[in-house]
């Protein structure tokens, strides 16, 4: 069946991600010329899309996008570390909704020449958004393909004018129990924050993500604002930033604060180098039940191996 009536439809299945799906088979079948030969008619049936606020039209496919097929919606929005909302992976989906995104600013602050507060369409605005689609692993061995819309952190960079002093990037959750109420026990050492050497944060595939699946992020994955730097375990891709300081030092990072001897600054997806507590051979890729082999740099070596030569990744781990 190629087209469904609404009434075909239960509202169970009518979701981000399906009309996701029905949009681009939507506009696969327009471009093969469907529409043409089917005279239009047949199109339109096709169940009316509710009005979804905050969806980003003519987004232009990014480079080094995987080839693979995203995990669902519902997978990448019930499935979700973000600690300052409970250690479960249900909790962020359920307590998230708390979480206050308009108005939103961050504070850009240290080695560059144009501090400032900057509200988040300040931040977005000057961009042309993309659609990237990329591995995300987690340093637990799950895995998962996501679309993200965003655009290059090194082009926002860029507009603040980093001075020759800028060595490493620090970045900075919102700390607020009152909307986090993850932070009102002390799991990790709130604010939550991680931080990029200055080459990490001006790669072309490190990316500022602001929405999934063509749609605003949703608060449990990190809205309004969260870096996405797919080489490296999830837990570097820090979520609802309100500052983001250029600095000379190496800047702390929340997982290194709370465990030193597993995490180090420089973690990453290593298969080679097993975690202190399990091995890093293989992970679980959500939605799958044969495990895959995980992947040096999380199978975007080519582009970014070259940052580390020279480095001995066990002990800079
Ligand atoms: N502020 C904040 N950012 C965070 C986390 C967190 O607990 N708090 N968890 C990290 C971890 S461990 C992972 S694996 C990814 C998960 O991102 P996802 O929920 O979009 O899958 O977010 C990272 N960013
Ligand atoms: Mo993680």
């Amino acid at each position: 069946m190629l087209i469904r009536k609404p009434s075909d439809i239960q509202p169970s299945e009518i979701t981000a991600e399906s009309m996701y799906r029905e949009r681009r088979r939507f506009l696969g079948l327009a471009a093969a010329g469907f529409a043409a030969a089917a005279g239009g008619a047949l199109l339109l049936p096709r169940p009316a899309l509710p009005a979804l606020p905050g969806r980003f039209d003519n987004l232009r496919p990014g480079p080094y996008s995987s080839g693979e097929a995203p995990n669902s919606y519902e997978d990448i929005t019930r499935y979700n570390n973000f600690y300052e909302f409970g250690t479960g992976k249900e909790d962020p989906a359920r307590y998230a909704g708390m979480l206050k995104t308009d108005p939103w600013s961050v504070i850009v602050d240290g080695e560059v020449e144009q501090p400032g507060r900057y509200t988040l369409e300040d931040l977005i605005k000057p961009h042309a958004l993309e659609e990237r689609i990329y591995r995300l692993r987690c340093v637990e061995a799950w895995s998962m393909v996501i679309p993200w819309v965003g655009f290059p952190l090194g082009d926002l960079l860029k507009r603040f004018r980093p001075t020759s002093r800028a060595k490493y990037v620090a970045f900075t959750t919102l700390h607020d129990p009152e909307q986090m109420p993850g932070q009102r026990r002390a799991i990790l050492d709130w604010p939550y924050v991680e931080g990029l050497r200055m080459d990490e944060a001006m790669h072309p595939l490190t990316l500022l993500a602001v929405g999934l699946y063509g749609q605003v992020l949703p608060k449990q994955s990190g809205a309004p604002l969260r870096l996405v730097v797919p080489w490296k375990y999830g837990f570097k891709s820090i979520k609802s930033i309100v500052r983001i300081s250029l600095t000379e030092q190496m800047p702390p990072t929340s997982w290194n604060r709370s465990a030193a001897h597993e995490y180090g600054f420089y973690a990453n997806v290593n298969p080679a180098v097993d975690h202190p507590r399990w091995s890093q051979k293989r992970e679980r890729r959500i939605g799958e039940l044969r495990k895959r082999e995980t992947l040096p740099f999380n199978g975007y070596g080519e582009q970014v191996a070259s940052l580390y030569s020279g480095m001995d990744l066990g002990k800079w781990f």
